[in-house]
């Protein structure tokens, strides 16, 4: 059954951005719907159910701060938790604040339109709805697009193949079988270790090696949870300041403060306690692309070499660009997978896979058998989600259109032309702990909307030079760092992964805690980078139009 409906305001996506933006907009008093393609809430951690599927930042920072009773009552088990575990918490916030009854899931937005006289957009939605609102906040999610590269024959496959981000919700069992994963990116890097102790053979297909850095879980026990929840007003106030919003020590040091054996023991004392500490808690130029970042580049390759028995094998593994490059992944005794006799890594760098048949797939130079293909070849990140999703602002412009080229956004939240829509973790918005980010991105647009309804405004439009200004600095800071190296390293922050897609940046390196001062101060100057316009104003300009 079909409805046509009007509510305050549309969120898209039940992720981190979007539940959060439906509790804050619920709370001002206006009506709102969510709307997800999903069976529930979660998000990326509904449809990323693979084997293996845990978060790789840890758990007390990756969560909402904004509910004192939820960070009590919520008690994670273990340092990164799963994919199930994530599914559970997304229920219980859900529950906890009774957003369900605003969702509406199995529901995918099909476009929207802006009407620049009633200062409303008009939603469609794949199952016939309409519904008309003032307010549109996209929270699709900047990785919520897998992407399956063309591989010729697929259809012929005989076997059985999954997408990592795309995983059936019925359990899958790969005990037995010869399975192919292509792809060793975060997903790949996750679910070769726990597919290898079922299947009877993986075959893990590698273009590019990645800086897998060891995660190091454990279980969170309970004088440790109290610990943390006791000092959650210091978490957030790290989290908000960091580079990347994560509760990590910065350095202060550089490489050349410390003598050579002292370097390898502050290396080595990071990789120890595990996770993204290797990139914060080492030097605190391993971000520039030059000795600091070689010297630590080398030292995960000394690993690589010292975990993975087979030095042909350990070389295939060990990348050659400079670390972080790549975002690189967190590893659950990854590089150990590779000293299973039934682990096997086949090098596609140079000798792509060119056709999939139908009992295995073909490189360049080889055939080989298999029982099932999972494809972790990752997203159609930042961008992606709006294509085939048609938005159309003023004049009828086409959002894809608009980002088919370098995506241009102020604060990577508003689009010059596309009033009233606010993309939450959408392009060039910062590089940072998703959770932490997307929180500051919906307190922005509830402090937008709290101002317009406080001066009777009813759109909102960011200025050209405010964006190009957004836009220059995004790729100055990008400049310098090792991250400007990254199309060396096909990143998907680049729009480098997918073939066609204009290379550009696509996400804010410029720091996470410079960005939330810097939306801080939009909001509490008076949002000097937008123009607002009240109903007597849009009438005028209308009738203006029209004579
Ligand atoms: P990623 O990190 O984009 O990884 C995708 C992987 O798939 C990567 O190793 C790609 O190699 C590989 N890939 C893509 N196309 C092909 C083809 N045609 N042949 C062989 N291999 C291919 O996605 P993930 O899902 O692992 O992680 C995404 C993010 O999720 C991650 O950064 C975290 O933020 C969480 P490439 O490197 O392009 O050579």
């Amino acid at each position: 059954m079909s409805d046509s409906i009007e509510f305050d305001a549309v969120v898209i996506g039940a992720g981190f951005g979007g539940l959060r933006a439906l509790h804050d907009l619920r709370k001002m008093g206006m009506s709102t719907v969510l709307v997800d393609a999903g069976e529930d809430v979660g998000g990326v951690w509904f449809w990323n159910r693979y084997p293996g599927a845990r978060t790789d930042s840890e758990a007390w920072y990756y969560c909402y701060s904004f509910s004192k009773e939820i960070l009590d009552k919520w008690n994670w088990s273990q340092r990164y938790p799963t994919q199930a575990e994530m599914a559970r918490y997304f229920e219980f916030v859900t529950d906890h604040l009774d957003l369900r009854k605003d969702i509406r899931f199995r529901t995918r937005v099909t476009g929207a339109t802006w009407d620049d006289v009633e200062n409303v957009w008009t939603v469609r939605t794949d199952n016939g709805n309409e519904f008309s609102c003032r307010y549109l906040v996209s929270a699709a999610g900047p990785l919520s697009k897998p992407y399956l590269p063309d591989f010729p024959g697929l259809d012929s496959f005989t076997g059985d193949w999954y997408q990592s981000g795309f995983w059936p919700t019925d359990e899958v069992d790969l005990s037995g079988k010869r399975v192919a994963v292509i792809g060793t990116g975060a997903s790949g890097v996750q679910i070769v270790p726990v597919v290898a102790h079922s299947a009877a053979q993986v075959t893990v297909f590698q273009r590019t090696s990645n800086y897998v850095l060891p995660a190091r879980n454990r279980p969170i026990d309970e004088a440790e949870r109290d610990a943390i929840k006791a000092d959650y007003d210091n978490i957030w106030t790290r989290a908000r300041q960091h580079f990347y919003a994560m509760d990590l020590p910065i350095c202060e040091n550089g490489a050349a403060d410390y003598s050579a054996a002292n370097q390898q023991r502050v290396l080595e004392r990071a990789w120890e306690i595990g996770g993204f500490r290797f990139l914060f808690d080492t030097f605190n130029d391993v971000w520039l692309d030059g000795p600091a970042n070689e010297i630590a580049s080398e030292f995960v390759r000394s690993k690589i070499r010292a975990i993975v028995k087979d030095p042909e094998t350990a070389e295939l593994l060990c990348p050659r660009y400079p670390l972080a490059a790549k975002r690189p992944p967190c590893g659950h005794s990854y590089y150990e997978a590779f000293n299973r006799a039934n682990v096997s890594l086949v090098d596609v760098s140079e000798n792509p896979i060119t056709e999939i048949l139908p009992g295995g797939l073909r490189t360049a130079t080889d055939e080989y058998e298999f029982d099932v293909i999972i494809f972790a070849t990752g997203f159609d990140a930042i961008t992606g989600p709006a294509e085939g999703v048609d938005i159309r602002g003023r004049d009828n412009r086409s959002l894809s259109e608009t980002w088919k080229t370098v995506p241009r956004t102020y604060l990577g939240l508003a689009v010059h032309g596309f009033p009233n829509f606010f993309t939450v973790a959408g392009p060039l918005g910062p590089f940072a702990n998703g959770p932490t980010m997307v929180e500051q991105q919906a307190e922005f647009v509830t402090a937008t909307i709290s101002f317009m309804q406080q001066n009777g405004y009813e759109a909102i439009d960011p200025n050209t030079d405010a964006v190009d200004a957004w836009v220059r600095h995004n790729e100055e800071v990008l400049e310098g760092t090792v991250l400007a190296n990254a199309a060396v390293a096909n990143s998907w922050f680049l729009g480098a992964n997918i073939p066609g897609k204009p290379r550009g940046i696509l996400a804010y390196f410029g720091g996470a805690g410079n960005y939330f001062d810097r939306i801080h101060e939009e909001t509490t100057s008076g949002f000097p980078g937008f123009t607002f316009s009240s109903p007597a104003e849009a009438a005028s300009e209308t009738l203006a139009a029209h004579s």
